[in-house]
């Protein structure tokens, strides 16, 4: 075989509770920012679909479980729904709760399907929300207790935990770019947010660690950023962009410190959140056992087109701009370019900058609008699918044969799910959800995964 990978090689798929469980009648689920915000903004969402029509793993995780070991899986990530777990985020755990994650967990457990637990998927409980969720430094101490709870109720069942999926995104889309709730686009106050996640970040891996032996993470991306030129212009944007929207968050987590230079930038421009010296000790003590790297699109950045309105609200697109490709790949469902040797920089990224730390694909998908288009005999022949994931491998082949610790590939996702904003316009799935009788059923793509699962790799 041309591309093999290692004997104990994680083979999975990825999901979230939010995008994945459904909600029962009597669950008991507290209500979290997405089952508020997708009724009472409804408008922002495709096709108006609400958190009350997401896929059915809270009723239907035993015939899930199974079907991943149909794939032959040997793990999968969830992450757990705080506001589920504990609705109002501080008092009393749901009891239903607990016996849905622990049957669930024990589940996967049974049929040798390794559980990679999460504990934040942008989620926030409504009612840390109202008090300002992740801005107010309370809720830091409100996810230690939350995390501390999961670890006491379900470690003896989950040997993999993270902390947060891509911690950077409730900062940026919720209070920069206004696509998440609460739709706020202040850059302080989403600096506010990095900084307090990062620090609940801190908190939970330290509280694992004084009394749990697993392995315990982070899900990040390392989104690399291609400058349009050499030319020295485009250079220092593409220099910009990396140190506001990469640099800043996995610096801070896999190196212990802010880079130096985002300080100066910040106080100039008077956003420099509250950063006491018993945070950046903290930062500085906290390291991870595992990282997870999520990766859909490169970011392609030129020097500004035109001068910014410095009155304006500050913003890192001050320093840069989006640079349009002239024959970039895409995946015009989604809207975002395909790149996978982008797979290759990564892994290097991590091996020469990040100490080459243990690390697997956390995400890697593609998500297509109308797939129904594409049924023949009942299956979704999605080869482009095989296509996306053989080439994503092929790069990540090359790179582990240079020596970095790839420890995995997770698809994003198993079933199709539902999407932040996007609901269920954008098919991810190695099965295809059918909306309307909640049918779930193999596609082209699970049954070539499963074949390179069992063969340890692919031609
Ligand atoms: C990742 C998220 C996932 C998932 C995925 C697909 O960034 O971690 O939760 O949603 O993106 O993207 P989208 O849902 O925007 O199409």
């Amino acid at each position: 075989m041309k591309y093999t990978f290692p004997k104990n090689f994680f083979w999975g798929a990825a999901t979230s509770a939010t995008q994945s469980e459904g909600r029962e009648a009597n669950d008991q689920k507290g209500e979290n920012i997405w089952d508020y915000s997708s009724v009472k903004y409804n408008y922002r969402f495709y096709q108006g679909v609400t958190t009350e029509q997401t896929s059915t793993f809270y009723k239907e995780y035993k015939e899930d479980v199974q079907r991943m070991a149909d794939l032959s899986f040997n793990s999968f990530r969830t992450s757990i729904s705080w506001s589920r777990l504990i609705p109002d985020g501080v008092g009393e755990v749901n009891q239903e709760a607990v016996r849905f994650y622990r049957n669930m967990l024990e589940e996967l457990n049974q049929k040798g399907i390794q559980p990679f637990i999460n504990l934040y998927h942008f989620d926030m409980p409504m009612k840390l929300q109202e008090k300002g969720g992740f801005e107010n430094r309370e809720v830091i101490e409100a996810f230690k207790k939350y995390a501390e709870t999961c670890f006491e109720l379900f470690d003896d069942l989950v040997a993999y935990w993270f902390t947060f999926n891509e911690p950077m995104i409730p900062a940026e889309a919720g209070y920069l770019h206004d696509r998440h709730y609460p739709y706020v686009v202040d850059f302080k106050r989403a600096a506010t947010v990095m900084h307090h996640i990062i620090l609940a970040h801190c908190e939970a891996v330290k509280s694992y660690r004084a009394a749990y032996q697993g392995k315990i993470g982070i899900i990040m991306d390392i989104i690399p950023v291609y400058p349009r030129s050499q030319n020295p212009a485009d250079l220092k944007a593409a220099e910009m962009a990396d140190l506001f929207y990469t640099r800043s968050l996995n610096e801070a987590i896999l190196k212990g410190a802010y880079p130096a230079e985002l300080r100066p930038i910040l106080e100039q421009y008077d956003q420099m959140p509250e950063v006491t010296s018993e945070d950046l000790a903290l930062i500085k003590e906290t390291t991870i056992d595992l990282l997870g790297v999520n990766y859909y699109k490169p970011r392609r950045v030129k020097a500004k087109e035109y001068l910014v309105d410095v009155n304006g609200i500050f913003s890192p697109e001050w320093f840069f701009d989006d640079y349009i490709m002239p024959g970039r790949r895409m995946n015009t469902s989604r809207g975002i370019e395909i790149y996978p040797e982008a797979m290759y920089d990564i892994a290097k990224k991590i091996q020469n900058d990040y100490g080459n730390i243990d690390w697997f694909i956390s995400e890697n998908g593609i998500g297509i609008q109308n797939e129904e288009a594409f049924i023949e005999e009942g299956m979704v022949q999605d080869d482009y699918r095989i296509d996306f994931v053989k080439e994503h491998l092929q790069w990540l082949h090359k790179a582990m044969a240079e020596g970095s610790n790839c420890l995995g590939y997770h698809m994003w996702t198993f079933v199709d799910c539902w999407s932040w904003i996007n609901a269920y316009k954008n098919r991810y799935g190695f099965y295809r959800m059918d909306l309307e009788t909640g049918e779930k059923t193999v596609k082209k793509s699970g049954l070539w995964f499963k074949t390179v699962i069992e063969n340890k790799g692919f031609d």
